[in-house]
């Protein structure tokens, strides 16, 4: 007997995180695609390490594709229509990036999510994201959607206030996480990346962030 998923990852499945809030193991099946794409993006807006309001260089390096990108510098943050490295507009949203989060948004009850943004993240060993919101957005009841790409990672996660427990989930390559509803602005990050070697993306972890911004 064969099944569709003999020589393959186990089937997909769907966890619930809590309220508005589910991962869709394995959601994201097409992964050297997605990382042509990346590098596609790349090419034309190059990865840089952002720098904080509070003046730290961040460990994640981050460019974005869609009609606008998320920024940040000693002023701020803000979504720009231009990429400020390069003075041009960012890459387009590729439509392998708009199926696959349209696809995740609506299998978890968010359907005709257009999102007009992609932060895409890429991380080194020992790269980390604190704990923060995501409220540089300003429709506040689409979700956003998050694919993990590449070597494992620690995704942390608490509540709507900092001081809230947090827990922690392994979030693998090919993992979407959709953040709606109640769940849309909980505090959450990233822990350091671990060593090690995906075939596809060798010692490197990323993560596409979509976001409905306007
Ligand atoms: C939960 N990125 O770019 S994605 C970010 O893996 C960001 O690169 C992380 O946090 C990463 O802002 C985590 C998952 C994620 C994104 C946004 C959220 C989780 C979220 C917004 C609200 C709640
Ligand atoms: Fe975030």
């Amino acid at each position: 007997m064969t099944s569709l998923f003999d020589n393959e990852s186990p089937p997909p499945s769907r966890e619930p995180l809590e309220e508005g809030a589910l991962v869709l193991r394995g959601f994201a099946a097409d992964i050297p695609a997605l990382v042509a794409e990346i590098e596609r993006i790349a090419a034309a807006a190059p990865f840089r390490h952002m720098v904080t309001p509070g003046g730290h260089k961040m460990s994640v390096a981050m460019t974005n594709c869609g009609r606008v990108g998320w920024t940040s510098n000693s002023r701020g943050y803000s979504y720009e229509p231009v990429d400020p490295a390069t003075g041009r507009p960012w890459p387009a949203l590729p439509e392998c990036f708009l199926d696959l989060a349209r696809r995740a948004a609506a299998e978890t009850g968010f359907p005709g999510y257009d999102p007009d943004a992609c932060l895409v993240n890429r991380y080194a060993p020992g790269a980390k994201l604190g704990l923060h919101q995501d409220r540089d957005e300003r429709d506040p009841v689409a979700p956003i959607v998050s694919v993990s790409i590449g070597l494992t990672a620690t995704f942390i996660w608490g509540g709507t206030k900092r001081h809230l427990p947090v827990r922690r989930f392994p979030v693998e390559s090919g993992d979407v996480v959709v953040w709606g509803g109640p769940a849309r602005f909980v505090y959450h990050g990233v822990a350091p990346l671990k060593y090690g070697e995906h075939p596809v993306t060798g010692a490197l972890r990323y993560n596409l962030t979509f976001r409905k911004v306007f």
